[in-house]
């Protein structure tokens, strides 16, 4: 698909300087790379600043209930295994309120993609502490500084053998692009963890705080102890080394796979209806 196809007339909505206009950037650059048309792409969010996305790209969207973007996105690969499913949203959203579906996505390992846009804070509602807050940051939730430490999901995610478990930098949208279609392209569950600067509601962690600590890493991602090691920088470190690239990756079979081998076929593919019925019924 070329990038007419997909672009929209919709304004962005976010604060300028928001990691997600780099993201946003990322993501239409994956898909013009890709050889499949927008009416076969799908993309699902959950609710925060960038759970806007789906409204700025021209593929099908859905922007779904807080935290439970995963199973939306479950449902719409099952049901029709053909189309390339994305999922999109913030850290609160993925690891607080939706933190439970993470952990069941890495070993069901249906073929879709999770961005997580990690700020590191709770930027829709206006700046609490989100799970990925570090340890001090001062917000409306802790004025005197976070107490805790953050969560450290992508060991999480190693450990589970997730099937393709990567992170990337807003602020390099070239690289990021590359591993948005690196994860999509790869059959199984691919996680993307995206750094993102809010520059409204995160001080802590701003552009400049990521450009001397995010490094394009060259490992080996199918060497596990490798892949553990990479995983756990940011936090051996105290944050000095950020390693973006993928992290881990090893190619099992998916959900939709294990189906078809099982049942002989997935879902049926749900045929176009005349729905005008229930329009009526529900009309006000
Ligand atoms: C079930 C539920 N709980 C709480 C909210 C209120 N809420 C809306 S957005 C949001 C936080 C979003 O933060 P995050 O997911 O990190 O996304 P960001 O805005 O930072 O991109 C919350 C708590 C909600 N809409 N639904
Ligand atoms: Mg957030």
């Amino acid at each position: 698909m070329n990038i007419a196809q997909i672009n929209t007339l919709e304004k962005p909505q976010w604060c300028p300087g928001c990691g997600d206009f780099g993201i946003l950037m990322a993501i239409k650059s994956a898909l013009t790379a890709l050889d499949r048309d927008p009416s076969e792409v799908v993309i699902v969010s959950g609710i925060g600043c960038g759970g806007k996305t789906p409204h700025y790209i021209r593929t099908y969207g859905y922007e779904g209930l807080h935290g439970r973007l995963l199973p939306l996105a479950l449902g719409i690969k099952i049901s029709n295994p053909d189309l390339t499913v994305i999922a999109i949203g913030g850290d609160g959203d993925g690891l607080s309120e939706g933190g439970n579906h993470l952990l069941h996505f890495a070993r069901y390992n249906v073929d879709i993609t999770y961005l997580l846009q990690d700020n590191q804070v709770y930027g829709l509602t206006t700046g609490q502490s989100s799970p990925t807050s570090h340890k001090g940051f001062r917000s409306k939730t802790y004025p005197d500084g976070t107490p805790i430490e953050p969560v450290k999901h992508i060991p999480m995610l190693v450990s589970q053998r997730a099937s393709f478990v990567a992170a990337g930098y807003a602020g390099n949208v070239k690289h990021l692009s590359q591993l948005i279609l690196e994860g999509i392209r790869h059959r199984g569950f691919s996680f993307i963890n995206i750094y993102q600067p809010c520059i409204t509601w995160n001080y802590m962690n701003g552009y400049e705080w990521y450009q001397s600590r995010v490094y394009i890493t060259d490992h080996n991602p199918e060497d596990f102890d490798t892949a553990w090691q990479k995983a756990n920088e940011p936090y051996n470190t105290n944050w000095e080394k950020i390693p973006i690239g993928v992290i881990y990756k090893n190619q099992s079979i998916t959900l939709d796979e294990e189906i078809v081998n099982r049942v002989g076929k997935l879902i049926s593919i749900p045929k176009p209806q005349d729905i005008s019925g229930l329009l009526d019924r529900f009309s006000i």
